[in-house]
C-alpha cells in the first residue's frame, strides 16, 4: 500500500498510535495525531514521537478532516465517536493497525489469535514454538506490541503472530490470516460492542477473507464456536479436551494427538505441560493445531510446551509469606478469566477482584466460588455490584476497600498458613490504573512490601 505523501490522520497515541507514527514516518506519509488527552496526560508517548514531524491535535478529536485519505483508530476508540461518524459521511476509510499492517507486507504469514480468554498465553506459546521450529517470528498485537513498527521493519519471511481482540477485528477489512485461531467466546467488553452478538461476530471476522490456503482452528468444546452457522472457506481444525475428532487435536487417554482424517500422530503425555489448570491445556491444543496448520515437527512442539512457565500477570505465582501463597492474575479482566484462576488454584482461597465497569453481570463469577473461597475483597468501580451479586448467592464474607495496598493487607490478616490469597478482578484495570500490567505490578510490590514489614 502506497502511503508516501497520503495525509494520515493517527487517532489515539498510546502503544498502538506510537507505533503507528513510526511506521508512517517511514513511509514518508504526513502525520496528524488527535488524542482526547492532553499533553500532559501523554508525556511518555508524546516522548518516543519527539523527532517526527507531526501535526498535533491534543484534548481532542474533534480535528478537521478535509484532506485526510485514512484514518488509523487505536483499537480502544469506540466507533460511535463524532469523529469517526464524520469521517463515514465523508468516505474516509477508519482501519486499526492490524489492517493497515496486512496492507504493507501482504506477502508475509500472520497468524492471528483470538478469544476472550486464552490470547496471550497461546500468543506467547506459539511464538515460542516459531522460534524453536527456527522460524523468525514477530509477537505482536493485543500483547502490548504495536504491530505497524515491526511489519515496516520486517523481513519477507518473518511471521506475525498477533494476538488480535475484537476492537482491532471490528475495523478490518481485507486482513487475511494464514492460519486464524479463536479459543473460546464469552461476555466481555458489552459496553463497547453494544451486545454480546456483536462481540461474537467482531471475533469471528478472523476468519472472514480466509479461503482455503488457509487454516481456522476452533475450540469444539465451545458452544457457540462448535455451533457456528458460519460460511467458513479456510480449512477447520478443530481441538477439543472433551471429545474425540475426526480432524483435529485432542485427548485420548493419558495423551495429546492429532487425527489427519482419522490418521493418528501423537504428540505428547498431556501432564507433561508444565502450565497448570484446564484452560492452559485448551491453549496447548490450539498451539499445537497452529503448528500443525504451519507444518511444525511435534516434537518441537512438546519440547516447548514441557518447559514454557507461562507469562506475567496470568496466574503468576509471586510468593508465599507464612504459609500465605499469593498469586497474580491481574489479566483476569473478565469473569470467565476469573473463573478459570479460582478452577485452576487450590482452596482455600481469597479472591481480590473488582475494577472497571464493562456492562457484564457476576453471577458466574459467584457461583464458581463453590466453597473454594472462603473471603471477597473487593476494590474499585464495581465494588458494590459484585458485593450485592455475591450476598444473592448467600455469600456474605467480604471487605471493601479503597486500594490495592490495603486489599493486600487485609488479604493477610485474615489469612492463614496453607490459604492462597488471588488477586483476579473479573474486570478491566482502567478505573484505577492505565493497565493490567500496572495493576499486576502495584499488587506484587505490596505483597513484597509485607514481606519487609
Ligand atoms: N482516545 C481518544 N479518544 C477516545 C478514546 C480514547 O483519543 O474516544 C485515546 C486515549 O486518550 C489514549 C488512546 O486513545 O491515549 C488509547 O488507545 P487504546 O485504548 O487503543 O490503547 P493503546 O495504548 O493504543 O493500546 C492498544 C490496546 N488497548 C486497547 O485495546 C484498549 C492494547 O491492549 C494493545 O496492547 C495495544 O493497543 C497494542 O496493540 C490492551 C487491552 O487492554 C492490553 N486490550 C483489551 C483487552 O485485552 O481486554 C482489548
Amino acid at each position: 500500500m502506497e502511503l508516501e505523501n497520503k495525509n494520515v490522520l493517527i487517532l489515539g497515541l498510546g502503544v498502538s498510535g506510537v507505533s503507528t507514527v513510526k511506521a508512517l514516518n517511514k513511509l514518508g506519509a504526513n502525520i496528524i495525531i488527535s488524542d482526547s488527552k492532553k499533553e500532559d496526560e501523554l508525556k511518555d508517548f508524546l516522548k518516543s514521537i519527539e523527532l517526527y514531524s507531526v501535526k498535533l491535535f491534543l484534548g481532542t478529536n474533534d480535528v478537521p478532516l478535509d484532506d485526510i485519505d485514512l484514518i488509523v483508530k487505536s483499537p480502544g476508540i469506540p466507533l460511535d465517536i463524532p469523529i469517526i461518524e464524520k469521517a463515514k459521511k465523508l468516505n474516509i476509510e477508519v482501519i486499526t493497525d492490524i489492517e493497515l499492517a496486512y496492507r504493507i507486507i501482504p506477502k508475509n504469514k500472520f497468524i492471528a489469535i483470538t478469544g476472550t480468554n486464552g490470547k496471550t498465553t497461546t500468543t506467547t506459546l506459539m511464538g515460542e514454538i516459531l522460534k524453536k521450529a527456527g522460524y523468525s517470528c514477530h509477537i505482536t498485537g493485543n500483547i502490548g506490541v504495536g504491530i505497524l513498527w515491526e511489519a515496516v521493519n520486517s523481513k519477507k519471511e518473518d511471521i506475525f503472530v498477533i494476538e488480535a481482540s475484537s476492537f482491532q477485528l471490528e475495523s478490518i477489512d481485507k486482513f487475511k490470516p494464514k492460519v486464524s485461531a479463536i479459543i473460546n467466546i464469552t461476555p466481555d467488553h458489552i459496553n463497547w460492542h453494544k451486545t454480546y452478538e456483536n462481540y461474537i461476530n467482531s471475533k469471528k471476522k478472523v476468519f472472514k477473507n480466509q479461503d482455503k490456503t488457509d487454516f481456522t482452528v476452533l475450540n469444539y468444546d465451545d458452544e457457540v464456536l462448535r455451533n457456528t452457522k458460519d460460511n467458513i472457506n479456510s480449512n477447520i481444525i478443530w481441538f477439543s479436551v472433551n471429545s474425540k475428532l475426526n480432524n483435529g487435536v485432542y485427548i485420548d487417554g493419558k495423551d495429546i494427538v492429532i487425527s489427519h482424517y482419522g490418521k493418528i500422530v501423537k504428540v505428547m503425555p498431556w501432564k507433561e505441560i508444565k502450565i497448570p489448570g484446564k484452560h492452559n491445556l485448551e491453549n496447548a491444543l490450539s498451539s499445537i493445531a497452529i503448528g500443525w496448520a504451519m507444518g511444525i515437527d511435534v516434537e518441537d512442539m512438546a519440547d516447548v510446551l514441557r518447559s514454557f512457565e507461562g507469562v506475567e500477570h496470568r496466574i503468576e505465582y509471586v510468593t508465599s509469606i507464612e504459609g500465605v501463597k499469593f498469586y497474580n492474575d491481574s489479566k483476569g479482566t473478565n469473569s470467565d478469566a476469573s473463573i478459570k484462576a479460582i478452577e485452576a488454584l487450590e482452596p482455600p482461597l481469597i479472591v481480590i477482584a473488582g475494577g472497571k465497569d464493562k456492562g457484564t453481570d457476576f453471577d458466574d463469577f459467584i457461583k464458581s466460588f463453590k466453597g473454594k473461597v472462603k473471603a471477597l475483597i473487593l476494590l474499585g468501580e464495581t465494588k458494590d455490584k459484585i458485593k450485592e451479586t455475591a450476598i444473592k448467592y448467600g455469600f456474605n464474607n467480604i471487605y471493601i476497600v479503597g486500594s490495592m495496598n490495603e486489599a493486600v493487607n487485609k488479604s493477610f490478616k485474615i489469612g492463614n498458613s496453607g490459604d492462597t490469597v488471588l488477586l483476579s478482578p473479573a474486570c478491566a484495570s482502567w478505573d484505577m490504573y492505565e493497565s493490567f500490567e500496572e495493576r499486576g505490578k502495584d499488587f506484587k510490590e505490596a505483597v513484597y512490601n509485607l514481606k519487609e514489614d
